[in-house]
């Protein structure tokens, strides 16, 4: 009897009083604590009636009570499924109907809304808010906290993590305890995490880089973690000098810098800055390295893989790259068309395998089929390079994708919703460089002769519909779009003529 993930957690807990988790409002988790609020959560789950490889849909605020929740779902066998807190019920409609959950747990001003989604498939509701409150810890409250944890082999499902489709609708990756597991311990000994460390965690934890690199590194290291509900600048200055080490998305570390008390003195405790989720740019890691002495660690991932490369801890990190394959993974560059593998310095598709890469996507076996080579590599649908030395360089994407703040967006789901709206004959969404974002979103419509259409009432109808950061920062009108001669719409030439709308600084 036993649970893949959960034993390799409860095998890493240093001592029942050592602090896992303290809150931005000082108040502290131990690893006991921890157990015991999971146990006592996972036996309200099961006596709820959800079984294991039942799904369990969340969309809460952060908290520790919601990393709770998601333990007690991987200690009683329920397969995850988080959900950002920015999707709207029209998206959350999707996500229920396509994954079935048995159980939906949500925040107290969203029940009534999700009750009316989750009864049309047989869901339960239940609540939990962000002060650690709600239905679901009323009942949990009732239970033991020596939860008999489910069994559960490597290859089960421990997680779903919906990814947006290049082609129509999301896609649910998923991903079995040993992929998270295999994953954690990597990366908790390629960057050295130990007991004695403390991480500053402002993240979501509704992805991969919030939920699973930084919560599981630190689990399995049984270290310990500043929880903080959003990134906020100077919260984390203030507490980085009782810190060792951030993950980050790059918006992170460009705001920081924005902060004049991040200096060298600043960061004295702090071991460890790493950044992924979307480029981060060289300037940005040489300012840092200049204002503070320390290298940024960039590593690069996706929600299908977990983490696939990192730079070294020790050695060279070099900006614009990724780093190494790590251990266990492998990473070829490909001809994106006969799939033939590349000599070194050539660009093309990035493949990847290992114990890292996910099981398939929920009920798509063609799509699953679609991005695996017979040889069992992944597509990821990013383009690089890897260098003589073995250093790995993405220096493009083979799919229509807008990174902004680190969230995905799939320009063809705005597409829709803004082509749907009358008085729009066509619209093409693309990623123009956004000093903060990196990549803002921004929308090309062509409107019907006479429409009087306006970017406001554009908006407007998107509000409901898509989640605020897909929402276009700018919608610019044009005639007609650029084609190329077989009638696809060049993005590429819209790019370019876009590139300045939102005015990079030089160091940003
Ligand atoms: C917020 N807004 C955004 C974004 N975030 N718009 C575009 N892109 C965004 N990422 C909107 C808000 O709704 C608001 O709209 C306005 O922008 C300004 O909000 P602000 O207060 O500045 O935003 P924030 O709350 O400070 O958030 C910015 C953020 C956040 C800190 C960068 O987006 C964030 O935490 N991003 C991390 C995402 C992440 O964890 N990705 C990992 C995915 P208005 O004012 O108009 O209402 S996992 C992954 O990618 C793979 C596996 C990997 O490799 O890790
Ligand atoms: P997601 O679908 O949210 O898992 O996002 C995964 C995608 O984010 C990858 O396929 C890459 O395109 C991008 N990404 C993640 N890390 C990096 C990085 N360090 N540099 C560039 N792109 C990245």
């Amino acid at each position: 009897m036993s649970n893949h993930l959960f034993d390799a957690i409860r095998h890493s807990i240093p001592a029942e009083d050592a602090v896992f988790i303290e809150t931005g409002d000082n108040s502290t988790w131990t690893y006991g604590d921890m157990l015991q609020w999971s146990g006592r959560i996972a036996g309200a789950i099961d006596t709820l009636g959800i079984r294991p490889g039942d799904r369990v849909a969340v969309q809460v605020e952060k908290s520790p009570e919601a990393l709770m929740l998601y333990l007690a779902c991987i200690r009683c066998g329920a397969v995850y499924l988080p959900l950002n807190t920015a999707y709207t019920l029209a998206e959350l409609d999707y996500f229920i109907s396509d994954a079935e959950p048995r159980l939906v747990v949500v925040t107290p001003k969203a029940a009534e809304g999700i009750k009316a989604i989750a009864s049309k498939y047989g869901a339960l509701v239940e609540t939990l808010d962000d002060h650690g409150g709600g239905s679901l810890i009323d009942l949990a409250k009732g239970e033991a906290p020596d939860f008999v944890d489910a069994t559960r082999a490597a290859d089960d499902l421990a997680a779903i993590l919906y990814t947006s489709g290049t082609t129509g609708r999301s896609k649910g990756a998923m991903l079995t305890h040993d992929n998270l597991l295999s994953n954690a311990l990597t990366l908790r000994d390629h960057w050295q995490f130990t007991a004695k460390d403390r991480l500053i965690h402002a993240l979501p934890i509704f992805h991969t880089h919030g939920l699973f690199v930084a919560t599981n590194v630190i689990l399995t290291s049984g270290a310990s973690m500043f929880l903080l509900p959003k990134f906020d600048p100077a919260e984390i200055l203030s507490l980085m000098p009782r810190a060792t080490a951030m993950m980050g998305v790059p918006t992170f570390y460009v705001r920081l810098l924005q902060n004049e008390g991040l200096t060298r003195d600043a960061v004295k405790t702090m071991r460890l800055f790493i950044s992924g989720s979307a480029p981060l740019l060289a300037d940005t890691h040489r300012a840092f390295q200049e204002r503070t002495g320390q290298a940024i660690l960039e590593r690069y991932g996706m929600t299908e893989t977990n983490m696939n490369t990192s730079n070294p801890y020790a050695g060279d990190r070099i900006a614009g790259t990724v780093g190494f394959p790590l251990p266990g993974v492998t990473v070829r560059v490909t001809h994106p068309e006969t799939g033939v593998t590349l000599p070194a310095d050539e660009t093309g598709m990035i493949e990847v395998k290992g114990p890292n890469v996910f099981k398939g996507y929920w009920r798509m076996p063609e799509k699953t089929k679609a991005e695996f080579r017979d040889d069992g590599f992944f597509i990821t649908g990013d383009l690089g390079k890897i260098d003589q030395r073995g250093y790995v360089y993405i220096v493009g994407r083979g799919k229509d994708l807008v990174i902004s703040g680190g969230y995905n967006i799939y320009p063809k789901e705005v597409e829709s919703e803004i082509d749907q709206l009358s008085g729009v004959v066509e619209s093409a969404v693309i990623g123009v460089a956004h000093p903060d974002f990196g990549e803002g979103v921004t929308a090309i419509v062509v409107k019907k002769a006479g429409s009087d259409l306006s970017e406001q009432a554009i908006l407007d109808a998107l509000q409901n519909r898509l989640a605020r950061y897909k929402q276009p920062k700018q919608i610019i009108f044009v005639e007609d779009l650029p084609r190329n001669t077989m009638g696809k719409v060049q993005k590429n030439v819209l790019r370019e003529q876009y590139g300045n709308l939102y005015a990079i600084s030089p160091n940003a």
